[in-house]
């Protein structure tokens, strides 16, 4: 590690200076980080993705009649693409974008993909989502539709939230439309527990980013010292997740330092739970205003198509 900062370098520690400290949930998905949340997916108390993925094949013969066939597909944060596979099996897009902050991680998804589907145009384009998205510029002026499953708008806050949904809006210009997942509010025992898995995968999840900003910054933070927190905070409808020290301690890393007391927390995730009426609302501020909702049985979870 040299003298001159990359631009990860500088936001970790400054997150890590302020008060209380935060570590930017982009920093969980190194390959660990992206096996673990692999697990997490499958765990019994996460509901989302099988909860979407059910929403998703009960309204499959919908999605695809009102999304029509030939269209440019663009996933956003598509990583291992299993859900894209799934709807390209559904609407046969003409094109196909994957669009991931983790280059290394689409690179081999966008391989098996075009194994998969020989007549799909198949591109990966590493991006991050609170920038501009530039597609490539081969891919032709067709009807686009964008693809954003997940619920991982939820790690937006609000105005992030709507600054991404305005950017979507100029990616789909005026014929296009944006499929988006998005999980709703609820019995808060279900979403505690959807975070706090007794089996340990979410606080395993938490902790490595400690081990991953080691690598980053050259710290030594100690993840047997530190412990996962995660509750719903109903006045901002959001779950936080938090690491909590154990012991009083010190923390380096180079040319730095910062000491935590017992009990104090690094705020690393927020996951907000949004009401369909309010995130209507959103889709309709980012000029998006002609919805359609589908949810699950318990309306735990909502697939919304979303034009201008
Ligand atoms: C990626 N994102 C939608 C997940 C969520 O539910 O907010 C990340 C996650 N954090 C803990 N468990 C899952």
């Amino acid at each position: 590690m040299n003298n001159i900062l990359t631009s990860d370098q500088l936001e970790i520690i400054k997150g890590l200076m302020q008060v209380p400290a935060t570590i930017s949930p982009k920093y969980f998905y190194d390959a660990k980080g992206s096996a673990l949340f692999e697990d997490i997916t499958r765990l019994q108390a996460y509901y989302p993705t099988r909860t979407e993925h059910a929403i998703m094949s009960t309204h499959a013969p919908e999605i695809a009649r009102r999304v029509g066939a030939s269209c440019a597909l663009i996933e956003l944060g598509a990583g291992n693409c299993q859900k894209a596979k799934a709807l390209c099996e559904l609407i046969k897009p003409a094109h196909f974008v994957a669009v991931d902050i983790s280059e290394e991680f689409l690179h081999d998804a966008v391989a098996r993909m075009r194994l998969t589907f020989p007549d799909i145009e198949i591109q990966a384009l590493a991006a991050d989502l609170t920038a501009d998205i530039l597609l490539p510029a081969s891919l032709p002026a067709q009807r686009r539709l964008v693809f954003y499953p997940g619920s991982s708008i939820g790690n937006f806050d609000p105005p992030q939230a709507l600054a991404l949904m305005s950017r979507i809006r100029g990616l789909i210009a005026d014929d296009g439309a944006l499929l988006i997942g998005v999980d709703l509010v609820k019995d808060e025992a279900v979403l505690n527990a959807a975070y706090d898995d007794g089996e340990g995968v979410t606080a395993a999840f938490n902790l490595n980013v400690l081990d991953h900003v080691n690598r980053l910054i050259g710290s030594d933070f100690d993840t047997s010292q530190w412990q996962h927190r995660a509750f719903f905070n109903a006045d901002q409808s959001r779950i936080e997740m938090h690491l909590e020290a154990k012991s009083n301690q010190l923390i380096h890393w180079r040319h730095g330092a910062r000491s935590f007391a017992r009990g104090e927390r690094i705020h690393t995730e927020n996951s907000y739970k949004y009401r369909v009426e309010d995130f209507v609302e959103l889709l309709e501020r980012a000029g998006l205003p002609q919805t359609q909702v589908w949810t699950d049985a318990h309306a735990w979870f909502a697939v919304v198509l979303a034009r201008p």
